[in-house]
């Protein structure tokens, strides 16, 4: 089996509401490490890159907030990626906001050039600074993946686009802007709502993601946006909506990913303690990743 390697990301610089920075802590204080370990995983902790502070700066473009700072972030985070996916290793990185995924695609998608995402998410992350309504770059990440948005953001890693669109899933999706709709019409990703979730069940709507994400790939990175859950089982997160994925659902699309066997990488985002109630968040998220990694009843 090989190796899992925790790299902590932990910016708020991607979205308006303090708090998610805390994510990795709260994340590793739920017990990630010592789990994925009772699992029998070799998995070590790489500590946390360093974030600027968002009190230190200032926002200089009301519609790309803190992009200065955001790439600084995005750079390292890829060069921390690029460097455990070339040791031949899987990534779990903890966020943060969802702009760290700038970051992570491109250090994943630097090695494994023809990499699927499966994008498990209430949001659409299809903004670009013409169409984002608040500014927040955690609103862009999907877009910047698949070569829409700044050019410095598409310049993370030296290459756009890192994702080709027809390995591509958005799965959860339930608060989508309307300019963001004509974006992920336009760039031909696959897109499961809740309502569609609902209809065929969870089970076949991974089977076909992963068929998606996975079919002639050089292997899938999924990027679990905590707020793809119903915030009924994750519900410290900035921008909760109502009509999520259920405890069951998650749990089943992380069993039929990790039997998939075709997992390469995944972020873990958007976990806020001070808006959290007990940690459960944080848990949710590590209970979920030991679904990812093999856990199973029997
Ligand atoms: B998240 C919104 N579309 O762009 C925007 O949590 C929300 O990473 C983005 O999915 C939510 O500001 C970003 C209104
Ligand atoms: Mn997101
Ligand atoms: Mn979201
Ligand atoms: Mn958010």
């Amino acid at each position: 089996m090989k190796e899992l390697r925790i790299i902590g990301a932990p910016s708020d610089l991607g979205q308006g509401r303090r708090g998610v920075d805390m994510g990795p802590s709260a994340i590793r204080y739920a017990g990630l490490r010592e789990k994925l370990h009772s699992l029998g995983c070799v998995v070590k902790d790489l500590g946390n890159i360093d974030v600027p502070m968002p009190e230190m700066h200032t926002v200089k473009n009301e519609k790309l907030k803190y992009l200065d700072e955001v790439l600084r972030v995005s750079q390292d985070l890829f060069q921390r990626v690029q460097s455990v996916v070339e040791d031949g290793h899987i990534p779990i990185i903890l966020g943060g906001d969802h702009s760290i995924s700038i970051g992570s695609v491109a250090g994943v998608a630097s090695k494994y050039r023809n990499v699927g995402v499966i994008w498990f998410d209430a949001h659409g992350d299809m903004n670009t600074e013409e169409t984002t309504p608040s500014g927040n770059i955690h609103g862009m990440p999907l877009a910047v993946a698949l070569g829409y948005g700044h050019q410095q953001l598409l310049s993370i890693g030296g290459f756009t686009p890192k994702v080709n669109p027809k390995n591509v899933v958005l799965v959860g999706a339930r608060s989508v802007d309307s300019d963001e709709v004509r974006l992920i019409r336009e760039s031909g990703i696959k897109v499961y709502t809740m309502a569609e979730i609902d209809q065929a069940g969870m089970g076949q709507v991974m089977s076909e993601a992963i068929e998606i994400a996975g079919n002639g790939t050089d292997g899938i990175h999924l990027s679990l946006d905590l707020d793809a859950l119903d915030p009924m089982f994750a519900p410290g997160v900035g921008t909760p909506v109502n009509g999520g994925v259920t405890y069951r659902e998650g749990h089943l699309a992380m069993e039929l990913l990790a039997a998939s066997g075709r997992l390469v990488s995944v972020d873990v985002v958007e976990v806020n303690p001070i808006l959290d109630n007990r940690n459960r968040t944080a848990e949710m998220a590590v209970e979920l990743v030991e679904s990812l990694f093999g856990k199973t009843v029997v």
